[in-house]
C-alpha cells in the first residue's frame, strides 16, 4: 500500500498559499487539527426554539501546542525562501515557542523578545529547550513589538510576528479545515483576540473558502477580549493591559484594521469578557468536556456564554425556527502551555500513607 499521513498545511493547502516550487518547505506536520463536539456547552446555550452544535477546534494538537504553527511553518519556509538565516518576534509566549521550534528544524537562529514576568511557564520551557536567544524585555508585550519592528529595520533578521504577511497566509488554514470537516462555514465562529491576527485570518480563509467554492456560506465573526486588555472593545489603545490569560495581554494591536474590517464584514461582534468569567469557561471545558486549553483560548468560550446570557444568540438565532446552529469556538493553545494556572485553580492532592484505611479514609469511604 502507498503510505498516506498528513505532512503539513503547506502541502495539503499549497495552492491558495503564496509558495511555489522552489519554496523549501519547514513543516513539522502541523495542522490537520480535530473538531470536536462540544454537547455540555451546548446544553448551556439559549437560543430559543432552535438548536446549537458547538463544535470546538483544538488547536493545542499543533507541534508547539498552538495555532501559530500554522503562520509559522510559512513565515519560516519563505524566510528560507528568500536566503535569511535568523528570525526575531516578540511574543506573550506562543509565538515565541513556535518560532524557537521552527528555527531550529530550519537550522536558523531565533531571538525572542518576552515581556518579563508575564509568559506562562510551558511557552518559556519551549522558547528555551529549542534553543532560541530569549531576552526578558522590562515592558509589556506592545513595547516588546515595538522593539522588535524597529529591531527588524536594522539589522538583517526576519521579524515573524504576525505583521508578517505569511503568518496570516498559514493561519487562514484553520478556516479551510473547518469548512472541510462541518462541510462547509459555521454560522457563528468564536475566537479570542489578542493582537488580531488570527481574527482576520480566519475571516480571509472563510472569504477565500467561499470564493472557492469550498463552502457557500460564511460566519459572523465573534471575537472576545480579555476585560483589563480589551483595546477593540473600548476603541482605544489600553496603556497597560491587565488579565490572567497572558497570552491576549495585549493593549494595541497590530491587526487593528484587519479585525475591525472583520467583524464589520461578517456582522461579528467583538466583547470583553472577564478573568472571572474566562476562567469559569475553562473549568466548564476541562471538567466537563475534558478538554484543556489555556486560559485565553477559553475566552472563545467565556463570550459564547454571554452572548447567550444577554439573549444576543437567541435573536441570531430567530430566523432558524427549529433549525440548527452551527458554532465553532477555536481552543487556540494547549492547556499543558500554563500549568501554574491548572494548578492554582485545583485541589492540592492529598498526602497519604500507602495502606488501604488511609485510603478509605481521605475518599471518606
Ligand atoms: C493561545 O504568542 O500574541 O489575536 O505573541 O497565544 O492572533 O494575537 C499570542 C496570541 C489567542 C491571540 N490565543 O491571537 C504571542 C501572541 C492564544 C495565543 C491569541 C494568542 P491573536
Amino acid at each position: 500500500m502507498r503510505p498516506r499521513r498528513w505532512t503539513g498545511l503547506i502541502r495539503r493547502w499549497g495552492r491558495y498559499l503564496p509558495v511555489s516550487a522552489r519554496t523549501p518547505v519547514v513543516t513539522l506536520d502541523e495542522g490537520n487539527t480535530d473538531l470536536v463536539p462540544a454537547p455540555a456547552l451546548a446544553a448551556e446555550l439559549d437560543l430559543g426554539r432552535a438548536r446549537a452544535e458547538v463544535w470546538l477546534k483544538i488547536e493545542g494538537q499543533n507541534p508547539t501546542g498552538s495555532f501559530k504553527d500554522r503562520g509559522m511553518t510559512l513565515a519560516v519556509s519563505k524566510a528560507a525562501e528568500e536566503g535569511s538565516r535568523a528570525v526575531l518576534c516578540a511574543s506573550t509566549g506562543n509565538t515565541s515557542a513556535s518560532a524557537a521550534a521552527y528555527a531550529a528544524r530550519a537550522g536558523m537562529k531565533c531571538v525572542v523578545l518576552l515581556p518579563k514576568g508575564s509568559i506562562a511557564l510551558g511557552k518559556l520551557a519551549q522558547a528555551l529547550v529549542h534553543g532560541a536567544t530569549a531576552l526578558a524585555v522590562e515592558g509589556n508585550f506592545d513595547d516588546a513589538l515595538d522593539m522588535a519592528r524597529q529591531a527588524a529595520e536594522r539589522f538583517p533578521i526576519t521579524l515573524v510576528n504576525s505583521v508578517n504577511p505569511y503568518r496570516l497566509q498559514g493561519q487562514k488554514t484553520g478556516a479551510f479545515e473547518v469548512v472541510e470537516q462541518l462541510g462547509g462555514a459555521p454560522d457563528l465562529h468564536c475566537i479570542p483576540v489578542g493582537n488580531a491576527g488570527n481574527i482576520s485570518a480566519y475571516w480571509m480563509g472563510y472569504r477565500e473558502a467561499k470564493e472557492h467554492g469550498l463552502s457557500r456560506t460564511l460566519p459572523r465573526m465573534l471575537g472576545f477580549q480579555a476585560a483589563g486588555a480589551a483595546p477593540l472593545v473600548r476603541g482605544h489603545r489600553v496603556a497597560n493591559p491587565k488579565t490572567v490569560a497572558t497570552a491576549i495581554k495585549i493593549g494595541n494591536p497590530a491587526s487593528w484594521d484587519l479585525a475591525v474590517a472583520a467583524l464589520k464584514e461578517s456582522r461579528g461582534r467583538v466583547e470583553a469578557v472577564t478573568d472571572a468569567a474566562i476562567l469559569k469557561a475553562y473549568l466548564l471545558l476541562t471538567r466537563r468536556e475534558g478538554v484543556f486549553c489555556e486560559p485565553a483560548s477559553a475566552a472563545s468560550v467565556a463570550g459564547l456564554l454571554r452572548l447567550s446570557r444577554e439573549g444576543w444568540l437567541r435573536r441570531a438565532a430567530a430566523g432558524r425556527g427549529r433549525g440548527v446552529v452551527r458554532i465553532v469556538c477555536v481552543l487556540t493553545g494547549h492547556g499543558l502551555k500554563d500549568p501554574d494556572r491548572a494548578i492554582a485553580l485545583s485541589p492540592k492532592p492529598k498526602v497519604i500513607r500507602p495502606d488501604l484505611a488511609s485510603l478509605a479514609k481521605a475518599l471518606r469511604w
